[in-house]
């Protein structure tokens, strides 16, 4: 047995990379340019002690650096002009404790070592009535398999929220890169992993932006021309997960819409072949044997929707062309009522242009249909493995987009409460076994999405950051665009504002 004292800090050849895990892949030392491929450790967690060391066929470390850092890439670009965000007069939210009240929204701010940023009570005041949308939302699950059946990747699939606990993994933001503008941070209030307190600093960033034009309209019979500009309030964290950055952005707007953003960047997990080799299990890049393996990075979002009220119900909303149809020309949108949870595991259909709509019945719009909001599933990705794979019993959640239940408070992760050495035993696919009724009831969504990465080039040395999320928009919940009150131009009382927010020249 090796006795390792300090498994996260070790060197090159022979040591272990920064990963804490049971199944080590190994990396010489500075960073993900120099994968040992094929070089396994098997490390015993409770003992602390290497349990087995797998050496399979040798593969020549790659030798080309891969580097970012300023001193490498050489001088920096001159020609941007600066861009400077100011708000005189302050940001336009009101910040109670962890209550927020921005516009018409109001919401909590939560943290958890597992989930990290958690939205509690999100109501959007309607004229003079709190309207509740939804009573708790947050990042539940993630998954990260790959493609690349080589030994050291065939099992690697890290769920990196339930396994390694991405709130605890969050960044202290700064003012500049980070966020920019009026910022109100938040602490994360968490534990570590010995269920001490922790505090990360500054854990979540809370700012508005400009949004662009949220609508307009020229007369051209009139001559008038009226628009107004959107603004939305970003509250976000950022999670570093080894290589990988996850910057995680919940987005409310003046109408009502919500978006889930999650931006991925940071440095691709890599691999190495024989100079000059070519595997179809990922991208070359570059010709000294260093690939990006094809993966997924798959997110469930839970969503304890309360919209009106506690007592909800989801339509998927299919657009169909009827059979009479004579002019052929016609195709109209067909609600169905999802009656019960293993009527509601569903998967995403571009060509019927699917959305799902998460109703209450009991409170009806200006024309007597049931105030509504609906999810526009984008970035539905769901598992590339096989189902017979390892990770797909695990993952049983990532094989569908939408899963909805019956609220229970001791069902919080769609892979169940233990993912940590899970075999499939729990969560969704397990508790919707029981089928139980979810028409007019407190229910939980829960969202499957994600990005299908095909490694690129441009993906390396360190990856531009890719966009992956979806929206939930009002629809029907009010009885027309929520928006008309909003003025023409927002006059700064110190300093005058500027029509369409900008200097002409
Ligand atoms: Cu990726």
């Amino acid at each position: 047995m090796v006795k390792l004292a300090k498994p996260a800090t070790a060197g090159c050849v022979g040591g272990v990379s920064a990963r804490i895990s049971r199944r080590f892949s190994t990396f010489c030392r500075p960073r993900e340019a120099y994968p040992i491929e094929n070089f396994i450790v098997i490390y015993d967690l409770s003992s602390g002690t290497v349990a087995r060391i797998e050496d399979n066929e040798a593969i020549p470390v790659p030798k080309a650096a891969g580097n970012y850092l300023p001193k490498y890439v050489g001088p920096a670009r001159t020609d941007l002009k600066p861009i400077s965000i100011t708000q005189p007069e302050g940001a336009s939210f009101k910040v109670t404790g962890n209550h927020v009240r921005w516009a018409d929204w109001s919401f909590r701010v939560g943290f958890t070592p597992r989930e990290g940023l958690v939205l509690h009570q999100l109501r959007f005041r309607d004229k003079d009535t709190e309207r509740p949308v939804i009573n708790r939302a947050s990042l539940a699950e993630m998954v990260v398999p790959y493609g690349d059946p080589a030994p050291v990747r065939a099992k690697k699939n890290a769920f990196d929220s339930g396994e390694y606990n991405i709130g605890n993994m969050a960044n202290s933001l700064t003012v500049g890169c980070d966020c920019t503008g009026e910022i109100k941070y938040f602490d994360g209030i968490t534990t570590d992993s010995h269920g001490n307190p922790l505090t990360i600093e500054n854990a979540i960033c809370m700012h508005e932006e400009d949004d662009s034009i949220l609508w307009k309209h020229f007369d051209f019979r009139e001559g008038t021309a009226e628009t107004r500009r959107s603004r939305k309030l970003v509250i976000a964290f950022i999670a570093t997960v080894a290589n990988y950055e996850y910057a995680f952005y919940w987005h409310l707007f003046l109408d009502g819409s919500i978006e889930f953003l999650v931006k991925a960047t940071g440095i691709l997990s890599t691999a190495a072949q024989h100079p000059n080799e070519k595997t179809p299990y990922g991208q070359a890049l570059n010709n000294d044997g260093l690939y990006g393996p094809i993966h997924q990075h798959i997110f469930n979002v839970r969503m304890d929707f309360e919209v009106d009220g506690p007592l909800n119900a989801v339509y998927e909303v299919d657009t169909e062309i009827p059979a009479d149809n004579p002019t052929y020309t016609a195709f109209r949108a067909v609600d169905r009522l999802l009656e019960t949870e293993q009527a509601a595991i569903r998967k995403a259909d571009s060509s019927k242009h699917r959305f799902w709509k998460i109703a209450n019945r009991g409170s009806k719009n200006l024309v007597n249909e049931p105030v509504a909001y609906r999810l526009i599933p984008t970035n539905a990705i769901t598992l590339a493995a096989d189902d017979k794979a390892h990770v797909s019993q695990r993952a049983q959640f990532a094989r569908n987009n939408l899963w909805v239940t019956a609220y229970d408070r001791a069902e919080r992760f769609p892979a169940g409460e233990f993912p940590n050495q899970s075999t499939g035993s729990d969560g969704l696919h397990v508790w919707t076994q029981a089928d139980r009724n979810i028409v007019d009831q407190d229910l939980v969504v829960w969202y499957t999405f994600g990005m299908h990465h095909v490694v690129r080039l441009e993906d390396w040395p360190v990856m531009p950051r890719q966009n992956i999320g979806f929206m939930l928009e009002p629809h029907g919940f009010f009885d027309q665009n929520p928006t008309l009150n909003l003025p023409a131009t927002i006059e700064a009382t110190t300093d005058p504002g500027q029509c369409c927010n900008g200097h002409q020249s």
